[in-house]
């Protein structure tokens, strides 16, 4: 059987649920230290997901739920300063440890690791906020585990585009048919899709388990561990549970002849 050479991650709602009591806390901590009175609550949190970038989820939340806003002339530099303090407050979230890796997480990348798999992440989220995840939730040193970072404004357009996706496979010297791609949104599967990945492993977390992952090759509940296996909302979830090397390989394999 054929592996994949490389996985590469999603960070947002795949490593961990960051959405909810982690962006979203730390956009309205933001908003309060500028003075404003915006409160983003769960429910339109989860309309606001629709964008997906921070600054590009503030002007959204500006033009779609807030028109009556005097916004400044300079636009533009007021939602890169509120974006700045968001920042600020999601990195102190998480090094304060407030949001922990997804079940699976971890022990899917060691693995991978033991066994000379290729890491890597593809993500929208701003650089700073992955470093501060991983390094709350992994051993010291574990940045090191993913050969190549790819997120925030490093390309032009993000998910549901395919640039970052792309950046990361030609910063790997890799082709789409040689890697999985592990998302949590439909945005991320037609990202990834769209690059050419169609080994694509869905988790969904309470803001995407409706989305259509029609691209995907399994949709899950999550990675599953022992004593919390993983359950299957569409595709063949693993016997046992548990999101391994053997079954990835398994998927990886089919999908590879049925392409
Ligand atoms: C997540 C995003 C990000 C975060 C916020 O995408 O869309 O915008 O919600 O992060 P992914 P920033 O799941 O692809 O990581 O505020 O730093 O943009
Ligand atoms: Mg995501």
């Amino acid at each position: 059987m054929r592996r994949p050479q490389a996985l590469i991650f999603d960070v947002d709602g795949t490593l961990a649920d960051t959405e909810r009591d982690g962006h979203r806390v730390a956009f309205n901590r933001a908003f309060r230290d500028a003075g404003l009175d915006w409160d983003w609550t769960v429910d339109l949190y989860g309309r606001l997901l629709s964008v997906t970038g921070g600054k590009e989820r503030i002007l959204y939340f500006l033009d779609e739920f807030n028109r009556s806003f005097k916004r400044p002339a300079d636009l533009t530099g007021f939602i890169a300063d509120l974006h700045r303090s968001k920042t600020k407050h999601y990195m102190s979230m998480m090094a304060e440890g407030a949001i922990p890796l997804r079940p699976g997480v971890r022990r899917l990348l060691e693995a991978a690791r033991a066994a000379d798999i290729r890491l890597a992440i593809a993500t929208t989220t701003t650089p700073e906020n992955v470093t501060a995840l991983i390094g709350s939730t992994l051993p010291e040193g574990a940045m090191g585990w993913f050969e190549v970072v790819g997120a925030g404004d490093i390309v032009g357009r993000k998910k549901p585009a395919p640039d970052i996706y792309s950046w990361v496979l030609q910063q790997m010297k890799l082709e789409p048919r040689q890697v999985m791609a592990f998302e949590d949104s439909a945005h991320g599967v037609v990202s990834a899709h769209q690059a050419g990945i169609s080994q694509i492993v869905v988790t969904v977390n309470d803001y995407t388990r409706s989305q259509d992952f029609g691209d995907a090759a399994v949709v899950l509940d999550h990675l599953g561990e022992s004593g919390s296996p993983a359950t299957a909302l569409a595709g063949k979830a693993p016997d046992d549970g548990v999101v391994d090397l053997p079954y990835l390989t398994a998927l990886f394999d089919s999908e590879r002849i049925n392409v």
